[in-house]
This record gives structure tokens, sequence and C-alpha cells, in this order.
């Protein structure tokens, strides 16, 4: 071959080389981060350089959406590039939830593990805290950070390993019984640290991700880093505390910023950066707190302030644009245009299938994919366009072009960012295509949604009350009492029957704690229950409450009378009769309650963070006969 043409040949093989080597990625999500709060979207008063530097070398995204304006959802969707009712429709998980992402979606993780990716997930997880549903069951093949929200407490049945560092005066007895003050922090599926030093999470979060890079630099990675920070509440290493102008909550995202810098820095250090593409995002909108009037001042340590979607309209738990568009940007030197900034629909549902063309595989075949790839956006094409006609505000709004439609309201998004006129009464025609789109999607949605991850724990039984179910905590019988063995949240459930109009009485008490104790009926539909609680719980002696699955709690009753007489016997009654529940404490009617969908259910009782002691279990017929006696009295 003549040299010219060999030379050719060499550099042509090069140029393939280079293009065919499977590209980084990198998603930096914050939590709870207000649209306005980088310098690059506008923030006057939290200092942001380094990400402003990656918005100047890559492009910003305007109109990008997370799916939801909550934590678990919204990183169900990102990780599986669906909408969150499609996976289960997860609410907020909690240290008690036994739920998670179903371990059968396909993450971003699993495609990218499949095509000899190095995978980690660094940062607040919260899409399960058991081990089947951690990030090493999701696609990962390293897991660093906490479970859940950081102001959630550890669960007493993870694991730890032997040498935990337990701190601010925790130990392992106060594990076992239940106590903590703060957050586990993980590695891999067991408890390295608790409480979690939060000081320290963002800058160690960092140091673990730029670890990975360097291990990693000669194949392709994919990490995963959702940051703990600026989820409530706040902490900063004394470097940044009272750093910024406006308290603790700037300081955070000042550290945040600073620590983007050392990883994009790594990046280019390890000869990687022009082969990496970066997402920095957010899983949803800022908290709206009291505190944010008084709190955002320099050197301010309130942990409790939330951030500015200023121009937009809403908050965390919204689905206005300030709970759900988020502050993006991407980068990659060399693919992505320096400098530029993208205005189109897009999302974190977008990633997936984006990552999925950029690593030359596809999205998961076997299943609905709600998000689409965003290759022609990021690649700056002129005539690229959002491939979106319509996106989804959970199964409440719908956007298509400008125009969003949000309940029976409809804005103009090019001409009103902030949502405050309403101009669906003018078009009465986008009103409709708009009310239509949602109603298709809807239906999709119930046609074609994939279960949540349910786990399969071993049922423990109580031999001295055979059939009944202990759900948590300890229990034994003795003298014809069933008492709570520690003050840890206890729940017994009685064996399943076929209870449709039935009187459950208990006489209980509770000896020592904070607490008190509960009796509760499963007589709504599947996710709901009515359960009457007597004690100090959140400072009210009786109280009607509807318990969703996984946490959410809605008080029914307006009752709030003190707390209980420790060592004082109360004889509690739930009166099932048709639709209508009644709660009586000694023969007082308390609460009474009508509920829409009748459907008989579990009954049960159990401690709250106290001992608690119950006798004389009893459920009877409207005629007297008795159904379930399960203690002498
Ligand atoms: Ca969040």
């Amino acid at each position: 071959m003549p040299r010219p043409l060999l030379l050719i040949a060499i550099l042509v093989a090069a140029f393939a080389t280079t293009l065919s080597a499977a590209p980084n990625f990198i998603v930096i999500f914050t939590d709870d981060q207000g649209y306005n709060d980088l310098g690059c979207f506008g923030s006057e008063n939290i200092k942001t350089p380094h990400i402003d530097r990656m918005a100047k070398e890559g492009m910003r995204f305007t109109d990008f959406y997370s799916a939801a304006s909550v934590c678990t959802p919204s990183r169900a969707a990102l990780l599986t590039g669906c909408y969150p009712e499609r996976v289960g429709n997860l609410p907020v998980l909690f240290p008690r939830s036994n739920i998670g992402l179903n371990p059968d979606e396909i993450t971003i993780a699993d495609m990218l593990k499949e095509k000899g990716y190095a995978t980690a997930c660094i940062g607040k997880w919260h899409l399960g805290h058991h081990k089947e549903f951690l990030p090493t069951s999701q696609g990962f093949d390293y897991y660093y950070g906490i479970p859940y929200s950081n102001d959630m407490r550890i669960d007493r049945t993870m694991s730890l390993v032997q040498n935990v560092v337990w701190r601010e005066g925790m130990t392992k007895a106060d594990f076992k019984n239940g106590k903590s003050r703060g957050p586990p922090l993980m590695r891999g599926t067991e408890v390295i640290e608790c409480p979690a030093d939060q000081n320290t999470l963002s800058r160690r979060y960092t140091e673990e991700a730029i670890r990975f890079v360097q291990q990693n630099k000669d194949k392709p990675f994919f990490i995963y880093l959702p940051h703990t920070m600026p989820h409530i509440p706040l902490y900063a290493t004394p470097q940044f505390e009272g750093k910024s102008e406006v308290g603790l909550y700037g300081d955070t995202i000042e550290e945040i910023d600073w620590c983007v810098g050392q990883l994009l820095n790594a990046l280019r250090d390890a000869g990687v950066d022009r082969n990496t593409m970066v997402v920095y995002t957010s899983d949803n909108g800022p908290w709206k707190l009291a505190g944010n009037k008084t709190s955002k001042v320099k050197g301010n340590k309130n942990r409790r302030v939330g951030g500015s979607a200023f121009p937009l309209r809403g908050y965390k738990f919204q689905k206005f644009e300030g709970g759900m568009r988020e502050p993006t940007v991407m980068w990659w030197p060399g693919r992505i245009p320096a400098g530029s900034t993208c205005s189109e629909i897009a999302g974190t549902i977008d990633l997936l299938p984006t990552f999925a063309e950029l690593a030359e595989t596809s999205p998961p075949q076997d299943r609905i994919i709600d998000g689409k790839s965003i290759v022609p956006l990021i690649e700056g094409k002129a005539d690229a366009k959002t491939p979106h006609d319509a996106y989804f505000y959970r199964t409440l709004g719908v956007r298509s072009g400008k125009w969003k439609l949000l309940g029976r309201e409809l804005f103009n998004l090019e001409e009103d960012i902030g949502e405050s006129k309403n101009v669906a009464a003018d078009n009465p025609e986008v009103v409709a295509r708009l009310a239509r789109m949602l109603t298709n999607h809807k239906a999709d949605l119930a046609a074609n949604r994939r279960p949540p991850g349910r786990r399969k724990y071993p049922t423990r039984k109580l031999e001295s009350l055979p059939g009944w179910r202990i759900g948590q905590g300890n229990f034994k019988v003795e003298a014809g009492i069933l008492k709570t063995t520690s003050t840890d949240e206890a729940a017994i459930f009685a064996p399943p029957q076929d209870l449709k109009d039935y009187t459950f009485e208990v006489t209980a008490r509770a000896t020592a704690g904070k607490e008190g104790f509960r009796i509760m009926a499963r007589v709504s539909n599947v996710r709901n229950y009515y359960r009457l609680s007597v004690g100090a719980f959140a400072n009210t002696q009786h109280t009607l409450l509807v318990v969703r699955e996984g946490g959410v709690h809605k008080r029914v009753s307006p009752a709030a009378k003190g707390s209980v007489d420790f060592g004082k016997w109360y004889r509690m009654k739930l009166v099932v009769r048709g639709k209508q529940i009644q709660c009586f404490i000694d023969d007082e009617l308390i609460q009474k309650a009508q509920f829409s969908n009748y459907r008989s259910g579990s009954i049960g009782l159990g401690g709250l963070q106290a001992l608690a002691e119950f006798k004389g279990i009893n459920v009877t017929a409207p005629d007297g006969k008795v159904l379930l006696k399960a203690l002498p009295e």
C-alpha cells in the first residue's frame, strides 16, 4: 500500500475507533432544587460557577421535566424511561414500606450493563430499601448512599457491616430497639454508618464517583449520582456552611456546584471528557416552607429552607411548572454544542432511550417505554423538535406545545410562563384536544401498567394466638393479655376472614414509652384502611386515620384531646355497618366516617413507640354472634 493511502487507512481506523467507543453517562440528580437555583438559570444570590461553565461548554434545557413532583415516582421514571403510573405507581417510600421498584423493570443500569458498562449508583436511592429493591438488584454493580430521604431513620431490619460506625451517641442496642436519629449510609446492601454524617454527604458522593471514573476509565461506565441535598434537613461541610448569600440552602447548592466541578475535572484528568455525557437536573421542585421568607440570609443555619422556582408557579408536590420543570444542563464536549439552549419539551423519561441510541443498543422491546430519544435535540440540529406531542403531569395535566391543561385550567406557557391566567374559556377546542390526550393517556395507563415490587417476607406467627400474623415488632401473650415486648412500632393482624358488618372490641393500655396503641380495621378499598389510634400520636388522643399504603397519612378526625394516660385501660370499639364506621372509646362516640368503596378486610392492633397491652379482643356480628375471640376475658 502506498504510504499516503496507508496513512489515510490508519487515520480512518483511528477515527472509527473514537466514534464507536461507547460513551460514558453520568446523571447528577439533585433533590428538591428550584428551577431558579443555578447561576445559569437566573439565580442572583447562589453562585454556581462550575455548573455555569458546564452550561457554557454544553446545553441548557429550559423545558425539561421530571415525571413527578415528589422523590420516589420521579426516580422510578428516570431509571425506567416510563411515567410513574406505568411502573407500579409508587408513592413516596418510608422506612416501614415493604414495596419498591419492581426488580423485573429494566433500568438504565440493566440496559447498559448488558452492553458491558460498569454501573454505579451513588447517592439517595428511594426506590425500596430492602435488599431485593436496592440498586444492586436493579442493574448497578456498586451502591453507596442513603436508601431514602435524609429526614427518615434507619429501619431495624436492615443488614449492618461488622464494623458499622455508630454516630451521635447511637448504639447497636438503640438500633435493635428501633431508635435512631437519622438515616443510614450504605455500601452495597449493608449499613456502614448511622446516622449518616450528612455534613459530608455531597463531598463523599463525589469522591466515590471520581474513584469510580478512575477505576473504570478504560471501559464504558454509567454513574447515577442522586445527591441527597438540598432536601431538608440541609447540611454542608464547614468550608461551605455560611458561604452563600442565602443561608444553608444556598450553601448546599454551592457545595454541589463545587462537587460538579471536581467531577468534570476528574473526567478531563482521566482523558474521558470527550467521551462522556453528563446530565445535571433535579427530581422535583423546591419545598414551600414558611422559613423561606426569613431564612435566606448569609450565615443562617436554618436546616428547613426551600429554594426558588422563579419565574415558575408552584412548588414540590404540585403539578404547576415549579413542581416538575427542572433546571437542566447537559455536557459532552465535542458532541453537544457549546453555549447552546434547548427549549423543546423533554424529560427524565427520555434519558433511557437517549442513552440506548448513543450506546448503540435499543430500549426494552417487550414493554411500553414512554420516553423518546432526544439525540437530535442534544446534537443541536436546527430543525430538531420535541418527540412529545403530549407530555403528562402524572394523570392530572398535559402539555402540548405551548399549551398546558391542568385540571380545568388552560395556560399558554409561551406567553404566561407563571401560569397566572386561565385561558380555557377563550380556547375551547384546545381544551377539548388536550383533554382527549389526557383521557387516552389514562386509558392506556389503566390497560398497560406493571406492578410494583412487593416484598415476600416470611409470615411470623404467635403460637399462643393461632392464625394471627405479626406485621412488625414482637409480641407475647401472658395471663390472657397480649403484650408488645419493645417500644418499637408493632402490629399484629387477625386470621383472615370475610368480615362485613361487625363490632371489633379491645381493651388496651400503654405502660411505658412515648405514644400509645391503636386498633385497625381495613374496611375500605384495598389501599386504604381506617384505624383508631389512642395516644400522644401527633398530639392527639383519639384519632381516626385513613392510611394509604406506603405511609401517606391523612387524618380524618379533628379530635385533639391531649395525651394518653399511661397505665389506664381504654375500652376501644370499632362498629362497622354497611359503609359506615363508628369509633368508640369507653362508650363515647369519638368519630364516625362514611366510605365510598366498601370491601371486607382484616383487623389488627399494635403499639406505637410504647409498651402496649391488649385484652378482651372480640369480634361480634350485629346479632351478637361471636366471630372471633382472641383471648379469654
Ligand atoms: Ca425530591
